[in-house]
């Protein structure tokens, strides 16, 4: 993909202050062949297939995909969870998690990005369309316009090359670009339970005194164990799952206390809080599970003025007892992914060495029977896909 200076001014385009290696990227795309995972249609396993390298738009650079990482949403997509709001054309890649390498930039990205060929990039991946008072206000993953989500939309990053809009690609120093498997989980996994904690401390239902429990210990949960002590102003921090592998990674990660919660009754798991924390009540829950036994189950341990943030997404619907909503004044938080200031700030944690990893590498090729294992609930921390 190296570029050459004369053709890329005269063949593509004539214009002679072009971006350094845009062109040749254009042309040697629509030749070049590349291995990409796809669905041909809900409830079928992706298939690997050698496509085109996508030629990048006139404001896209063109990625080399250099880790991608899995998510249980990825597996609920192929299961069709997601067919009302987010229908995709057949074959479709998929993939939300992304870092990779600068490959090609389109002939109107600006020179001013200063992009080079190689340099590591995230994609944020939430694309809105900048009409809306959402987008205006920076949170783009919430655009009420025609917003995209790519993964879920837009192709993903399940292939070896993916364009991205220049503007939601954000460059990584040098150092965190040597560890890409990394970087992709912390455009979800890492990012998604840092709003929901953020919503919980700007709230004001953390603090000294108070406890903070993660529900769900998987990809996002491990993460939300770390968010809470560092946002928790000293909260105590409470890991609940079903499984006690999984409450020893939260434990691992930070958490005072794991409680496991499988087929327990709320009163069998205050017992247990009372006897960790000296309290029967908990003050904020990060419901990483989104399922009607866990957010059910969150609202029955709260507190009084207690908040449950929910990033998770499992359950159609979610019912649950009026009352102390209103005679106890609960809050229920709904935490969207995350916006770019969100992304920033959880690679600046991480590139601080704030942040500890779950990752396993895996091969595209393994990517079924990963799958799989997300849709089982069986994958403790996140599952990457590495391409170098
Ligand atoms: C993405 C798109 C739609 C639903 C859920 C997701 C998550 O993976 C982001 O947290
Ligand atoms: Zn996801």
């Amino acid at each position: 993909m190296a570029p050459d200076a004369a053709e890329i001014v005269d063949v593509e385009t004539g214009i002679e202050s072009m971006p350094l290696f845009a062109p040749i990227a254009n042309r040697e795309a629509q030749v070049m062949k590349m291995r990409a995972a796809r669905m041909h249609g809900y409830r079928e396993p992706l298939r690997i297939e050698e496509v085109p390298v996508p030629e990048p738009g006139p404001d896209e650079i063109l990625l080399k995909v250099a880790a991608a990482g899995m998510c249980r949403s990825d597996y609920q997509l192929l299961d069709g969870y997601f067919k009302g709001p987010f229908p995709v054309e057949f074959p479709y890649m998929p993939g939300h998690e992304i870092a990779g390498r600068v490959a090609g930039l389109g002939s109107a990205v600006p020179a001013t990005v200063t992009y080079a060929e190689g340099d590591m990039v995230v994609v944020n991946p939430s694309w809105g369309d900048c009409t809306c008072r959402q987008c205006r206000e920076g949170n783009e993953q919430l655009c009420s316009g025609n917003g995209r989500w790519v993964g879920f939309g837009p192709p993903g990053g399940f292939a070896e090359y993916m364009a991205v809009e220049y503007r939601h690609a954000i460059r990584v120093s040098a150092d965190a670009a040597k560890a890409p498997e990394l970087l992709a989980p912390m455009t979800d996994a890492g990012m998604t339970p840092y709003r929901g904690m953020r919503k919980l401390r700007d709230a004001g239902k953390l603090g000294p005194a108070r406890t903070v429990a993660v529900t769900g210990i998987g990809g996002l949960g491990s993460y939300a164990v770390q968010y809470a002590k560092l946002l928790g102003g000293s909260a105590t921090v409470v890991a609940l799952a079903r499984t006690d592998s999984k409450l020893d990674v939260a434990k691992d990660n930070g958490a005072d206390h794991g409680v496991n919660v499988k087929d327990k009754s709320t009163e069998v798991i205050q017992d247990e809080l009372e006897r960790l924390t000296g309290r029967r009540t908990i003050d904020a829950i990060l419901d990483c599970v989104g399922s009607q036994a866990s957010i059910s189950m969150g609202f029955d341990l709260l507190g009084p003025e207690g908040a449950l943030a929910a990033v998770g997404l499992m359950s159609d619907r979610v019912e649950h007892r009026q009352f102390p909503f209103v005679g106890t004044e609960l809050s229920y938080l709904g935490s969207f992914w995350g916006n770019h200031l969100d992304l920033v700030e959880v690679l600046s944690l991480a590139e601080a060495g704030l942040v500890e990893h779950n990752v396993t590498e895996v091969q595209l090729e393994d990517i079924n029977e990963n799958l799989e294992a997300l849709g089982r609930g069986d994958v403790v921390g996140r599952q990457v896909i590495v391409f170098e």
